[in-house]
């Protein structure tokens, strides 16, 4: 305890004060401890500063003035501590909030072509391979590249209104894409060798394995001399390619109007004991060559129309066609 009006103790007070002061408010880390220190050593009401100054009232008066100007001195290194204190904690707050170049970055979340249009580049690079080029055609169709060119006559059931999507006269949404059949072979002359992908419409009721909008592969190759060996070769090599060396393909008499003979094209694969229809095939009909100018005494041809979603369902295991539409992630994530 400093004897009550001696000098010397109280000056070395003061110095022992600024000294534990200005290391209060160095050591400061954030804005709550330099605020903590203000209130130890400036505070207005119990800061040890505010004590330092009532000790002047003690000091004799020959005391007063030396002890003034030291307290003087002392209250200005603590004040410029404080000052100190606070602009270095606030500079650290703002760099808290900075982007740090030097850390690992967020990577994006990239997403994926879906399943159906990986299927559909897939089939373009197999038959591409097979020498087949890319043809495209309109989905608003109208009835003679549906229907009248593909030999199918007026009174057909395949245009019953119950199982098209008429639009207005003449028009509608198609419902294969054997119409770009009849496209490619009216803008060139042969020989063609194409496929056509592409969406159609069809108003089935929608089940595992139907939807009233799916998509299509249609191929068609015409040429001197082409066989019905050439089409069963070309589908067996393709289905070989697309769905693994062990599949199995095998070909039923069907009928389709714009082809004669007709087959369905079933596959079987992975020891799987269950045939699957992939589409149908046939060799062009006269009428069509017909229809579209070409000499069916010079040129035969095969064509084929295969379903997309079925194809792209095999080979991944997918047993719901509704799937592939709902368009959930966790779903399309796994492709
Ligand atoms: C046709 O559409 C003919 N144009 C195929 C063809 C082309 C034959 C060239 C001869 C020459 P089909 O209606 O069978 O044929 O349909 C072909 C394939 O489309 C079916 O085997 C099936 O895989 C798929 N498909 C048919 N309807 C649906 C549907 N509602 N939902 C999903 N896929 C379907």
């Amino acid at each position: 305890m400093t004897p009550t009006g001696s000098l010397e103790p109280a000056l070395l007070e003061l110095d022992e004060l600024q000294d534990r002061a200005v290391r209060a408010f160095a050591s400061a880390g954030s804005p709550d401890d330099v605020e903590a220190a203000r209130v130890e050593y400036l505070g207005q009401k119990q800061g040890r500063l505010k004590s330092a100054q009532e000790r002047l009232k003690t000091l004799p008066n020959e005391a007063k003035k030396a002890y003034g100007q030291r307290f003087n001195g002392v209250k200005q290194a603590l004040e410029a501590a404080l000052d100190a204190a606070r602009s270095r904690v606030e500079r650290r707050a703002v760099a808290d909030d900075a982007i740090d170049v030097t850390l690992p970055g967020t990577a994006p979340r990239l997403g994926h072509r879906h399943p159906l249009a990986q299927t559909a580049d897939e089939l373009i690079d197999i038959f591409g391979r097979f020498g087949f080029a890319v043809a495209r055609g309109p989905e608003v169709e109208d009835v003679r590249h549906n229907f009248d060119a593909l030999n199918i006559p007026p009174v057909h059931p395949a245009r019953d209104p119950l199982d098209n999507f008429y639009l207005s006269e003449g028009t509608m949404l198609r419902s294969q894409t054997s119409t770009i059949q009849i496209r490619v072979m009216e803008s060139q002359p042969p020989p063609v060798r194409v496929i056509a992908i592409g969406r159609v419409y069809r108003p089935d009721t929608v089940d595992a394995t139907h939807s009233f909008m799916f998509h299509q592969v249609e191929g068609l190759m015409v040429d001197e001399g082409v066989t019905m060996g050439d089409l069963k070769t070309v589908l067996r090599l393709f289905a070989r390619s697309y769905l693994g060396e062990d599949v199995q393909i095998r070909f039923r008499p069907s009928f389709f109007p714009f082809t004669e003979p007709s087959v369905e094209v079933d596959m079987l694969w992975h020891g799987g004991r269950r045939w699957v229809e992939m589409g149908g095939a046939g060799m062009v009909d006269p009428n069509v060559f017909k229809a579209v100018g070409y000499d069916p005494e010079r040129v035969t041809g095969f064509a084929f129309g295969l379903g997309i979603e079925r194809l792209c369902m095999r080979r991944h295991g997918i047993d719901d066609i509704r799937l592939l539409y709902q368009n959930d992630v966790r779903f399309l994530d796994q492709f």
